[in-house]
């Protein structure tokens, strides 16, 4: 190898691919060339391909909606908990296929004084502890007091209920319940990230049972993994009126093609985390530029709805900058709806969140993880975008 392409490399190997060369795919130009400009062309026609596109070649093809014989058991019923605050209520959400049967457990804190109350959901992987139905354990990972105390319900499930986040064959979980057995799996079938998004849609047919919640004001919000999760829940089931992704990262907020030195790649996720995607996204490994998307067009199917993107400053194996300009990408199509998506150019400074339009943003100061200030970021988004959202009493139809 000569010294000159030699030093080409090593000069890619440490500088991410500047924004102006990024060559991202257009939200809003058809794969047969036309552009978008009006909201029916975006609504029929283009939104549904981009949703296919990532189907087929990021997170796979979820087989079923809402089961038939999907049922919903209220376990518990408190009045008066958190000080008189809230009502408690857990509920299991249970649903059958060839493969057996399986069930989630939900948590859910609405408050006293507001009905129905608009929700934030919590997609949770962090374990059980961190959604203490009981309150011994109050983790910053999900400060239910203090979303109650803003006048919004408080629910949350484990991912793992829904599939557990290992690698075994797509045997557990509810690959188990409704693949069909023996046959082989399509390079397009679901992984363990639709399979949670999936999950959320179910929390979601609950919640639109329960005359204490609004559901036409329900936030689905995940962290890393989780936010991966939560921004696909928000793509496939339009239900949810607000997306919130937390550091999410590869396969969630971050751009695809930036590549910056310490993020991770398609290559590196495909590799640790075989099972969350579909087959076919492994064949962009080190092949960024022929993904017919990238996730700023996630990002925008969420689109006129309200989406919050939050970063972490040390957090660099997520790419806070490329979770930044997925919302400035999006925000094309939220223009088109006659809505401003993110109302900034630049990466705004940590501690200096972003809330002006339907797209929020902010940049925490430290490392990857969902704490106190990244929900007040959020709760406050709400308070200025969903809280006011007029609640009617149309519920939303199940989009499948
Ligand atoms: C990391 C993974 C990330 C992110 C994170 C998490 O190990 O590489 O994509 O999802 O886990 O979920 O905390």
């Amino acid at each position: 190898m000569n010294t000159h392409r030699y030093l080409f490399i090593a000069a890619l190997a440490v500088v991410s691919v500047p924004a102006a060369e990024l060559r991202l795919p257009d939200p809003l130009t058809t794969t047969n060339g036309t552009k978008v400009t009006s909201v029916e062309a975006w609504r029929h026609i283009r939104r549904p391909e981009i949703l296919e596109l990532f189907r087929t070649h990021v997170y796979g093809r979820m087989p079923l909606g809402r089961p038939d014989n999907l049922k919903f058991e209220t376990l518990e019923n408190t009045k008066g908990v958190m000080d008189g605050a809230a009502t408690r209520k857990q509920v299991m959400i249970s649903y059958r296929g060839p493969g057996g049967e399986g069930a989630i457990k939900l948590v859910l804190f609405v408050p006293g004084r507001v009905k129905p109350a608009p929700c934030f959901l919590l997609i949770c992987n962090r374990g059980p502890t961190n959604i203490d139905p009981i309150r011994t354990v109050k983790s910053p990972f999900w400060p239910a007091e203090e979303i109650v105390a803003r006048g919004y319900a408080a629910a949350a499930f484990l991912n793992a209920d829904v599939d557990p986040d290992r690698h075994d064959g797509f045997t557990n979980g509810v690959h188990g319940l409704f693949d069909p057995p023996g046959v082989k799996r399509s390079p397009e079938a679901w992984g363990t990230l639709a399979a949670w998004a999936w999950g959320a849609s179910r929390v979601m047919d609950y919640l639109v049972t329960d005359p204490d919640i609004d559901a036409r004001r329900v936030a689905v919000i995940g962290h890393s993994r989780g936010g991966k999760t939560a921004l696909w829940a928000g793509a496939e089931d339009e239900r949810f009126a607000f997306v919130i992704s937390n550091d999410s990262g590869c396969g969630g907020a971050a751009l695809a093609r930036r590549r910056p030195p310490k993020a991770e790649t398609i290559a590196a996720i495909t590799r640790s985390f075989p099972h969350w995607f579909c087959e076919n996204y492994r064949r962009y490994n080190n092949r960024e530029d022929d993904l017919p998307v990238d996730q700023h067009m996630l990002a925008a199917l969420i689109a006129p709805r309200l989406l919050c993107i939050g970063s972490a400053s040390e957090d660099l194996w997520a790419d806070p900058e490329g979770e930044f300009l997925s919302g400035v990408e999006a925000s094309r199509v939220y223009q088109l709806f006659g809505k401003d998506g993110l109302k900034a150019d630049r990466q705004p400074p940590p501690g200096s969140p972003r809330q002006e339009g339907s797209i929020g943003y902010h940049l925490r100061a430290g490392q990857h993880g969902l704490t106190e200030y990244d929900w007040k970021c959020y709760l406050d988004f709400a308070d200025r975008h969903l809280r006011n959202q007029k609640p009617t009493s149309e519920k939303p139809a199940d989009p499948r």
